[in-house]
Formats: C-alpha cells, sequence, structure tokens
C-alpha cells in the first residue's frame, strides 16, 4: 500500500488540476482571458500518477495541454494564471499564454504549441542527463496524434540507441483534434510502437492512477538505473473539446457522458478508492477542495491585480528568424 500522505498529495493534485482548469472554462466564457486553452480535463490521472514519482531535477517535457503537466511537476498555480491573464507577472512575462508555460528551476521544459515538438526536446534533455553523469531522469508525455510526427520517431530511435533516461508517456485520448485515432494509425496502442526501437512498450489504463503510477515507477527506475527508454501508454480520454469552444461535432454527448462516471472519471474514482480503504473522510475531501479554490481565488486576484507588460517590452524575450 502507498503511504498515505502520498496518496493525500495525488488526490489534491489531481484536484488541483481540475478546479484550475474548470475556472479557465469559466473565465473564457466571460471573456476575462483570450487565446487558445485546450483542457486536460478527463486525463489528470496521467500527469498525476508519473509526477508523483519525480525529483525536483527530473525534468518534463509538455504539450499544448499541458497545464496537468505544469501543475503536477509543482509549477504554481498564480504565475500560471497570470501568463493566463497575459500579465506581467505570468510565467512567460504576460508573452506566452498558455502553450508556452515554462519553469526551468523545476525542471518544466515547456508546453508545446509545435506537436510533435517535446520528444525532441526531452531527448536532449536525457543526453545531457546522461552525459553529467546523473541518475535523473526525463518524462515525455506526447498525444496520440503527436506520435504520427517523424520528430518523435528520431528522439524514439535516438533515445534507443543512446539508451538515454527518458520515458515517453503517450496519452493516448483517441482522437488528435478532431480525428479518431482509428483515422490516423493502423495500431491499436501506442506501445506497439517500442517494438520498433526494440524498447519496452506498455499500456495501462490512464484513468486509474494506481496503475499508471505502478507502470510509470517500472519505466522510471528502469531510465534511471542507465537502462534506457520506455514507451508507456497512458489510455484516457478528454472530457472536453479539442479546445475551449469546439463544438465537438465528431462524438456524441452520451460517449462524453460515459466518460464521467464514477468508474471512468479519474478523480472520481480515486476519491472513491480513498473513501473505500479508509485512507480519507467525504469531510476531509472536501477540505482539501476548500482549500484549493481558495488558492484559486488568490490568483485570480493576483492575475487581475497585476500589470500588463509595458509596450517597451514588446521585442524582449521574443525570438524570430
Ligand atoms: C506541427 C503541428 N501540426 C499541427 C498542429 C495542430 N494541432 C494542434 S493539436 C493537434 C492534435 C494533437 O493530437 P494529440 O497529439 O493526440 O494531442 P491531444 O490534442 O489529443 O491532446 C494538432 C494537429 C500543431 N499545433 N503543430
Amino acid at each position: 500500500m502507498i503511504d498515505k500522505d502520498v496518496l493525500m498529495d495525488m488526490v489534491v493534485v489531481m484536484m488541483r488540476i481540475r478546479r484550475f482548469e474548470e475556472k479557465l472554462l469559466r473565465l473564457t466564457a466571460e471573456a476575462r482571458i483570450s487565446g487558445f486553452v485546450h483542457l486536460y480535463i478527463g486525463e489528470e490521472a496521467v500527469a498525476t500518477g508519473v509526477c508523483s514519482l519525480l525529483r525536483a531535477d527530473d525534468v518534463i517535457t509538455s504539450t499544448h495541454r499541458g497545464h496537468g503537466h505544469l501543475i503536477a511537476k509543482g509549477g504554481q498555480t498564480k504565475l500560471m494564471m497570470a501568463e493566463l491573464f497575459a500579465k506581467s507577472t505570468g510565467y512567460c512575462k504576460g508573452k506566452g499564454g498558455s502553450m508556452h508555460i515554462a519553469d526551468l528551476d523545476i525542471g518544466i521544459l515547456g508546453a508545446n504549441g509545435i506537436v510533435g515538438g517535446g520528444p525532441p526536446l526531452a531527448a536532449g534533455a536525457a543526453l545531457a542527463q546522461q552525459y553529467q553523469g546523473t541518475d535523473n531522469v526525463t518524462i515525455c508525455f506526447y498525444g496520440d496524434g503527436s506520435s504520427n510526427q517523424g520528430t518523435v520517431h528520431e528522439a524514439m530511435n535516438l533515445a534507443s540507441i543512446w539508451s538515454l533516461p527518458v520515458v515517453f508517456v503517450g496519452e493516448n485520448n483517441g482522437v488528435a483534434e478532431f480525428t479518431h485515432q482509428s483515422d490516423h494509425q493502423n495500431i491499436q496502442s501506442l506501445a506497439e510502437r517500442a517494438t520498433a526501437y526494440g524498447i519496452p512498450g506498455v499500456s495501462v489504463d490512464g484513468n486509474d492512477i494506481l496503475a499508471v503510477r505502478e507502470a510509470a515507477s517500472e519505466a522510471i527506475s528502469h531510465a534511471r538505473k542507465g537502462n534506457g527508454p520506455t514507451i508507456l501508454e497512458c489510455r484516457t480520454f478528454r472530457i472536453g473539446g479539442h479546445f475551449v469552444g469546439d463544438p465537438e461535432p465528431y462524438r456524441s454527448a452520451d460517449d462524453v457522458k460515459a466518460w464521467q462516471a464514477v468508474d471512468k472519471d479519474p478523480i472520481l474514482r480515486f476519491q472513491k478508492y480513498l473513501l473505500d480503504n479508509q485512507v480519507c473522510t467525504q469531510h476531509d475531501l472536501d477540505a482539501c477542495r476548500t482549500r484549493i479554490d481558495e488558492e484559486l481565488a488568490a490568483a485570480v486576484r493576483f492575475a487581475e491585480e497585476s500589470p500588463e507588460p509595458d509596450v517597451s517590452e514588446l521585442l524582449t524575450d521574443v525570438y524570430a528568424n
């Protein structure tokens, strides 16, 4: 049995991710924030289960759907919120938005608007970890859609031949933007591709945080010992649209509803496990939710009260060819 404090930390992280994004939904509807926002609602067990095993000096690469990865690795909701409000106190001084949030001090190499952009960064980070003789690992979150990008193949191949300490965590939510997995690749599981690289490939129920953690634990310790990469597919479901405002013509409301049931939704499911096993009470969970909501209300206040970037900042920290 995992330590009670670890279990409680995990449920709090999952709830923080969910409540943060539910707040973003409302803020977008009220036009208080703008720009594309891709929500992770329904996939929280993946980032939380994997990152629960990481040390502060391990690193992650993320995707366009990155809020969950960032929060699970210790990103501050206050600085994330300010960035989403395009304020100068945000992670990128208000000039990056949702898809560029990074915090190098805690090993977050960044969300990424370029689909398939994360894996080459992950391979590079893992090469640096290996070169410096550390036992650190890199976690590379990527989606089923991105798995068809050439960059992903190149990164996995290099990671394999050089035995780099990286775990490729494939978040298979069954759909790439508006295209179902069966229409964009002829495999059932992202783990099948591991055979092509001669590395281990594992597939788990990504909505079961304990299954994610157990499989990730094995893949991470394999990488820490210098044995190279693993592809870990986590099968999951995105409960919201591709982005906030997606009319979702490619699926039915009933399909989505089925994934919100207690035996499917990763948070309800884990909370039920905690209650059934007397790890905590409903009162404890309610208290956690209250604390998270207070933290997020303070984050919104901080963002709203922060100044916008000054016009003189327009061309600083911006790179272009
Ligand atoms: C190089 C590149 N091509 C296309 C896009 C447009 N795009 C944004 S998200 C997305 C689908 C990504 O699917 P997946 O990797 O499964 O992630 P999910 O959205 O399901 O989390 C696409 C094609 C992009 N941002 N970058």
